[in-house]
């Protein structure tokens, strides 16, 4: 009788052994992709010439969760710097200026586009053209990440 209880708690820990292992095989970056509840549609890169080192960048950042969330700052793959910015029209004409953030409300979204909000890469070393993808890596205000693979697309006759 006692053997077999030892038996049985000997079998039970092994068990709980097993679901303990297979639970760190699942890979991180999939638990994360389930959990994280703002993500970004649409982006694009618009298309820089040679010898042009400045570029927009577009898209739409949206925000499943119940908590209002806020970009605060980015990296991306080509350029030295990237910069928040907004354009907005003043005195009949149209300004863009640096943002300290960019609001993403609850179960809402931001839209970062061209007349707008919008995200400034400086420094381009090389041309960006249509097949190029530009990848970007955004800080939200509670200290996670969203990663975005962008794709270049011209874009002519208009700013930024
Ligand atoms: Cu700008």
């Amino acid at each position: 009788m006692n053997r077999q209880l030892t038996d049985r708690r000997a079998q039970l820990t092994l068990a709980a052994l097993a679901v303990a292992l297979l639970g760190m095989l699942v890979p991180a970056r999939h638990l994360v992709a389930q959990t994280q509840t703002v993500t970004v549609r649409d982006a694009w890169v618009r298309e820089a010439a040679a010898g042009r080192a400045v570029t927009g960048a577009f898209m739409v950042i949206v925000n499943s969760g119940d908590t209002p969330r806020a970009l605060v700052r980015g990296t991306a793959s080509v350029g030295d710097t990237l910069e928040l910015h907004e354009m907005k029209r003043e005195d009949g004409m149209m300004r863009m200026s640096p943002v300290q953030r960019i609001e993403i409300p609850a179960k809402g979204e931001a839209a970062l586009r061209p007349g707008g909000y919008h995200l400034m890469l400086f420094g381009l070393k090389a041309p960006l053209t249509a097949t190029d993808t530009v990848r970007f890596t955004l800080t939200l205000d509670d200290g996670s990440s969203v990663q975005v693979a962008a794709p270049v697309r011209s874009m002519q006759g208009r700013m930024p």
